[in-house]
């Protein structure tokens, strides 16, 4: 191709839209970082990607705790699939309540942290309830990016 075509083209192929990512966590009997986890329990991702919670045993489900301003909570049915379309940035905090005390919890990050103060807030008072592996949500918090 001559050099005069090929800079209309690469123009072209910027403006087409990347293709939304679609990312899997598993939910654990056990993994990596020990009993009743997320997996990964952290995730990066942009505004429009979706995150598929895949249960690999049963008695798990997800229910949101803190999501960015404007998305309405959500919870999926025990031991189903459940797909989650991250359409606003900010941090998505999430736990799979019977094991919550087990500090079965996770965060996606999307795009830049804009309510991380919610998120600090509320992970103060969500510390006293994760009775085993609290470690577990300072771990999480340490991972978003930084101002
Ligand atoms: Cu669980």
């Amino acid at each position: 191709m001559k050099p005069l075509l090929a800079a209309p083209l690469a123009l072209l192929l910027a403006a087409l839209p990347a293709r939304a990512a679609d990312h899997e966590v598993r939910m654990l009997n056990y993994g990596a970082e020990g009993g009743m986890v997320f997996e990964p329990a952290f995730l990066k991702a942009v505004p429009g990607d979706t995150v598929t919670f895949v249960p690999e045993n049963s008695g798990h489900f997800v229910q949101s705790i803190v999501l960015p301003d404007g998305v309405a909570p959500w919870k999926s049915a025990i031991d189903q699939p459940f797909t989650v379309t991250l359409e606003a940035e900010g941090l998505y905090l999430y736990a799979c309540p019977p094991h919550l005390m087990m500090s079965m919890i996770g965060l996606v990050e999307v795009g830049r942290p804009t309510n991380r103060d919610a998120v600090t807030e509320r992970a103060a008072k969500l510390r006293p309830k994760l009775i085993m592996k609290a470690e577990r949500l300072d771990a999480l918090l340490s991972q978003v990016t930084a101002d």
